[in-house]
């Protein structure tokens, strides 16, 4: 059975910012402060490295309902059992994923275009990974930027939950929550702060006041 998913505050790990507490120590207080999911993004690492930094990822949210997911690394996610794997446009194909990981594990996949949202199959993909909103130096090869305009009329083309990202900080939670997205995933905004737990809680609070109802 998939597990159930909540995408409010999706924190993307990055090694190269998480430098004055561990990933996996990043992980571990970002949850603590609220993060929903946790994804392991590691462009550099071998499989086998991702493998370990996941169950490192794992073991450290043991007792919280926080889910794991793996970022592009279909082989590391299922040898790894994390809940999820998040994959881009250039990767593999949706339903190729699908046929690797089996049903239970969730599936996610970024788009950057309302013709992109259009093609998102929800029998393969459970959750979309919108943006960038904003450009950010957190990945320099990003595509063009969406803005909150953009961000609304692709959320409104996906058949599925979506979450926002890039460049997104605690000040646009409001205007993210207000286009229809579910949840902000962040990078920078948590990895590298001097205490990921206050700023996971930050987000986390204007998050739960931000959604309508
Ligand atoms: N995908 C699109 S933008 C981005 C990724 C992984 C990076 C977002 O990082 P930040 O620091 O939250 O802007
Ligand atoms: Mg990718």
């Amino acid at each position: 059975m998939k597990k159930p998913f909540d995408l409010s505050l999706y924190l993307v790990l990055d090694p190269d910012l998480c430098r004055q507490h561990s990933m996996v120590e990043t992980a571990r207080e970002a949850v603590a402060g609220g993060a929903t999911m946790v994804q392991v993004r590691h462009k550099q690492a071998s499989t086998a490295e991702r493998i370990a930094l996941a169950r490192s990822v794992k073991e450290a949210l043991l007792g919280s309902p926080a889910l794991v997911v793996m970022n592009d690394d279909i082989e590391a996610a299922v040898a790894a059992e994390v809940d999820a794997v998040h994959i881009g446009q250039r990767d593999l194909s949706p339903a190729l994923a699908r046929e690797r990981i089996g049903p239970d594990m969730l599936l996610g996949l970024s788009v950057n275009s309302e013709h992109a949202a259009r093609a998102v199959d929800p029998r393969m993909v459970d959750y979309v990974g919108v943006g960038p909103v904003f450009a950010t130096p957190t990945k320099p090869d990003h595509e063009q930027p969406i803005g909150f305009d953009g961000l609304a009329r692709i959320v409104a083309a996906c058949p599925v939950p979506s979450v926002a990202i890039g460049g997104l900080k605690r000040q646009h939670i409001e205007d993210v929550l207000a286009s229809g997205a579910y949840g902000v995933a962040v990078v920078s905004a948590i990895c590298g702060t001097p205490d990921p737990r206050q700023s996971a809680l930050e987000l986390w609070e204007r998050i739960v006041a931000g959604r309508p109802g």
